[in-house]
């Protein structure tokens, strides 16, 4: 991070909710291309039609992007000159959802060439996935005005959670970007959907493994399933695809999938357990408190004004 994002971030964290919205804004593409909304929710409800986990994608791509020098957009770029693609690198080699990116870019391009960035695409194909997938239809008002990076951080893919962090440093991740206990309790939330390959949760099935507990009867239904590393399990069997609060109530069953799902609710004494109560009792809480960190997941770090630049592809710089 450089300086200026430093004290942006900064700013950003100490002012009241609301307050903190990094020059992004709602109408900012009132004037200059008022149909971006309706354009990339036609290619993306068409896209679901032939991959119901395309909004799941989406959503993890748009949390990987932002945690790696913010929201930039830089998680699209491939390898070339100068370019160390963030693809690459572990956390990120199974993120897909990249050619349904590029069909919402070239719709938008068509109706307000060079107007509208990769970053914001990103961010609203994010919350209009979620709308699609049951959350509201509205789930919060998308803040735009990111610009497009001009560069890509490898190395920096480090700052993104793995799911063999031990719970401090999960959160350290979280609190780095400005975002608390609530929002990652929120955020995290997002594993109602999509689904995870074996090999980032089978460490657990070895029933000696007290690092976050699980039910036996769940583990082993995991273990039929897991033939091999890369099989890919729903994390939420009851509604795989469903944005819905379940999330929760499975945690409250020792039934999440990831250790790191499950230190929210098991972590002796930790703040997150009357979090994750509070949003299994009310769907309608997780909502609120879902488009609330979004919103400020989305704002971390945004390049604006003269900064960076309105890709014409998104995989690579002009
Ligand atoms: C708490 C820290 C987190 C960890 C350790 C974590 C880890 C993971 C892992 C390991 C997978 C499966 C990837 C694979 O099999 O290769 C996954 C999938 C997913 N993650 Fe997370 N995640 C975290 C937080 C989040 C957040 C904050 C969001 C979004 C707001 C998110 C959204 C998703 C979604 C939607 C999927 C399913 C993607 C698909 O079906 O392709 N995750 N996550
Ligand atoms: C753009 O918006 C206008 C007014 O809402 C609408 O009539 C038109 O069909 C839209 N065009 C596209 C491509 O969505
Ligand atoms: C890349 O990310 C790392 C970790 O977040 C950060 O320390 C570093 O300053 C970043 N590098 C650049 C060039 O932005
Ligand atoms: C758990 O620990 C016990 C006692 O050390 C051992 O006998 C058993 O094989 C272990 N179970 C697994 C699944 O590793
Ligand atoms: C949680 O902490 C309390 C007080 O320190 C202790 O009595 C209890 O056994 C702990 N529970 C677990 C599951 O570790
Ligand atoms: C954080 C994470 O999911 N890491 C995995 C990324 O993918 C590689 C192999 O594809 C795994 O070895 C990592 O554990």
């Amino acid at each position: 991070m450089n300086s200026f994002q430093y004290i942006a971030l900064a700013l950003c964290t100490v002012s009241i909710f609301g307050g903190c919205n990094a020059q992004l804004s709602a109408t900012f593409y009132d004037s200059t291309c008022p149909n971006v909304s309706s354009v990339a929710r036609g290619i993306l409800v068409q896209a679901r039609q032939t991959d119901v986990r395309i909004g799941a994608k989406i959503i993890r791509l748009h949390f990987h992007d932002c945690m790696v020098n913010g929201c930039d957009a830089s998680l699209l770029l491939d390898d070339a000159d100068g370019i160390d693609s963030e693809k690459d690198e572990p956390p990120n080699t199974t993120i897909d959802g990249y050619s349904v990116l590029d069909d919402i870019k070239t719709a938008v391009e068509n109706v307000c060439p060079g107007v509208v960035s990769c970053a914001d695409i990103v961010a609203l194909a994010a919350q209009i996935s979620v709308s699609l997938d049951g959350g509201p239809t509205n789930p919060w008002k998308v803040q735009f005005g990111r610009r497009d990076s001009t560069t890509a951080n490898s190395t920096g893919t480090i700052a993104i959670p793995s799911p063999f962090d031990d719970f401090a440093t999960v959160r350290r991740k979280f609190t780095d970007v400005g975002l608390d206990a609530t929002d990652m309790v929120a955020l995290s939330g997002a594993h109602t959907i999509g689904k995870a390959r074996c090999l980032t949760f089978n460490q657990r099935f070895d029933s000696n493994d007290s690092s976050a507990p699980m039910d036996p009867t769940f583990r082993e239904e995991l273990i039929q399933a897991c033939t091999t590393g890369e099989t890919l399990v729903d994390f939420d069997p009851t509604t795989p695809n469903g944005f819905d609060n379940n999330y929760y109530t499975n945690l409250q069953n020792k039934r999440g999938l990831l250790t790191t799902d499950q230190f929210l609710f098991s972590t002796n004494g930790s703040d997150t357990i009357p979090i994750v109560n509070q949003f299994a009792s009310s769907q309608s809480d997780f909502f609120d408190n879902f488009g609330q960190s979004m919103v400020k997941l989305g704002n971390i770090s945004p390049l604006t004004g003269n900064n960076g630049q309105i890709r014409a592809d998104c995989k690579r710089v002009n």
